[in-house]
């Protein structure tokens, strides 16, 4: 019999280097899993877990895009408060109920106007486009930021594999839909929270940028699931929630896609959803932002988030006040 012991007061990263905590957490999985069931198809669900999450890249370059001025948020305060309304709309809930999840098989299908649709395993994905890291300000619009080491490659890159036709003036990304895993898309006594899947869409010469990444992992490991294993988007000049998490769909149309959170309150989220300071939101100021982690951590906001020399000329004469 095995006890697992209660959480210390203290999280053990704080007081153990990272890479001894994660094997810890991987060893404690595994005998989790053992003295549950011990079950054979148990103990392969278990290691496709720890293969998914706890596994580091190997040769891992850091890419020049990098955000290096910035101080990093904790690997702990990165993956416990999180927006992933699959499991929960509490920022603590991901952290807890994102391991029923299994990204291990994964496909993601690629459609629309392209010249090269394909259904994607996410093992080929791997192989076809080698990863870096990016380190990126990662900037919320509920006026929160962190700064994270993303492990991803260029969405550009994807995109291209595909060969999209000029009809395509946008992508729209799916996440899955899943309820038996994701305890947050069943519905509740007042319906569905969200109507799923989670949506999200970019004009393509956004999407082309070369800041916008796939991101596959953080702090050089495979993607914590409540992060959005095993494929999510980030770009760092919008605000969080264009990084649509666990994608199974990208296809490109002609039509600007509806994403979720304009469909949820259309005067307070746009489609375009770039970081303004000088743009409030209807409910809240967006001139500062509280840094994840810090006490008093309170910053301005940049324009852009601070990327505004990549990315300002995409939006040169658009009135970004209604194209908010
Ligand atoms: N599928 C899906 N993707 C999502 C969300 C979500 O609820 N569901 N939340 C978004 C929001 S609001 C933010 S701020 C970021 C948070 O990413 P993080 O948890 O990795 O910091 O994910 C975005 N992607
Ligand atoms: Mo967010």
């Amino acid at each position: 019999m095995i006890l697992i012991k209660q959480k210390p007061d203290i999280a053990s990263s704080e007081i153990t280097p990272q890479n001894v905590y994660l094997n810890r957490r991987k060893f404690m999985q595994t005998t989790a899993a053992l003295a549950i069931g011990g079950s054979v198809p148990f103990m392969t669900l278990a290691n496709r877990q720890a293969y998914a999450m706890g596994t580091k890249f190997e040769n891992l370059i850091k890419s020049p895009y990098s955000a290096t001025d910035a101080e990093l948020t904790s690997y702990e305060d990165v993956t416990s408060y999180n927006n992933f309304y699959e499991f929960g709309t509490d920022k603590r809930s991901p952290a807890k109920e994102a391991h029923r999840l299994t990204t291990r098989p994964w496909s993601l299908s690629v459609s629309g106007e392209c010249e090269a649709p394909k259904d994607w395993d996410i093992e080929d994905i791997l192989k076809q486009f080698p990863a870096e890291e990016r380190i990126y300000r990662h900037r919320c619009v509920e006026a929160w930021s962190m700064v994270v080491p993303w492990v991803g490659f260029s969405l550009g890159d994807f995109l291209k594999f595909h060969k999209p036709t000029s009809k395509a003036k946008y992508i729209e990304m799916l996440t899955l839909v899943r309820p038996e895993e994701m305890i947050g898309q069943k519905p509740g006594l007042f319906g569905s929270v969200l109507n799923w899947p989670y949506r999200e869409g970019l004009r393509i010469d956004e999407a082309m940028n070369p800041l916008a990444i796939f991101a596959i992992g953080l702090y050089g490991e495979h993607m914590p699931n409540q992060n959005g294993a095993p494929i999510r988007l980030v770009v760092p000049w919008k605000y969080g929630f264009k990084g649509v998490k666990s994608i199974v769909s990208v296809r490109f149309t002609e039509e600007q896609p509806f994403n979720t959170w304009q469909e949820q309150a259309p005067h307070e989220y746009g489609f375009y959803a770039n970081v303004n300071p000088n743009v409030d939101h209807p409910r809240w100021s967006q001139a500062s932002e509280r840094v994840v982690g810090k006490l008093f951590g309170r910053v301005p906001t940049l324009m852009f988030n601070g990327y505004a020399d990549q990315v300002a000329s995409l939006y040169s004469g658009m009135d970004l006040s209604v194209n908010f």
